[in-house]
């Protein structure tokens, strides 16, 4: 059976408001919520995770907006993604992170507001961090698996762009994690080398 294809789904032009000042979008399709209790496996120190959910709750990690668009060539995804200010055992709170479905696509963001980094990996494990703050902006490149990690005191507010068709892979980070992680260290931002790199369950 030949696979369906939705070329003859036009869409329709449109605009969307979205506020700089707290990345919220006036009407999105999608609002995906990130918390603590359902991420808490993504940070090294679990016992701290659990400890922090205890002590404090459950809190935001992070969230997206976005408008629904057809997951084909031509065609670009945008959308508002929020990563809230916090430590867990030192690591900043971050983004899950993924590399693309489709390896080879691209992807940018344009901060607008608060303080971080753009962690940028290959499957190999070598990376490259970029600085995030307001009027930057970072290209991922194709095949980079990427996560935005907040280490200022407000919420990393950014545009993301990236093809239409690009697909988001979690499985390879859920299994592997990311081999560089960001803690603080003496007050500063610290890379450091995930023990659990390529064992994470
Ligand atoms: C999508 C893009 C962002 C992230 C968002 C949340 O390709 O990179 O919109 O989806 O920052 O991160 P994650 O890792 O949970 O998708
Ligand atoms: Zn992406």
């Amino acid at each position: 059976m030949k696979p369906k294809v939705e070329h003859n789904t036009i869409v329709q032009p449109f605009s969307v408001g979205w506020d700089p000042n707290d990345g919220i979008m006036d009407d999105p399709d999608n609002h995906i919520e990130r918390f603590l209790s359902k991420i808490k496996g993504m940070f090294l120190d679990v016992d701290a995770a659990d400890a922090y959910l205890t002590e404090q709750g459950d809190v935001k990690v992070y969230e997206v907006y976005e408008k629904t668009i057809p997951q084909r060539d031509g065609e670009i995804q945008f959308c508002s993604s929020i990563t809230h200010p916090g430590q867990i055992g030192g690591e900043y709170f971050m983004t899950k992170g993924h590399f693309h479905a489709r390896r080879d696509t691209a992807e940018i963001y344009y901060c607008l507001r608060g303080r971080g980094y753009m962690m940028m990996e290959l499957e190999s494990g070598e990376y490259v961090m970029e600085e995030m703050y307001p009027g930057r902006t970072v290209y991922v490149p194709a095949f980079y698996a990427h996560r935005s990690i907040n280490v200022g005191d407000e919420a990393l507010i950014s545009l993301a762009v990236y093809p239409g068709d690009a697909g988001h892979d979690y499985g390879s980070i859920e299994t592997a994690g990311f081999k560089h992680l960001v803690v603080e260290k003496n007050g500063k931002p610290d890379v450091i080398v995930n023990p659990r790199f390529g064992k994470v369950e």
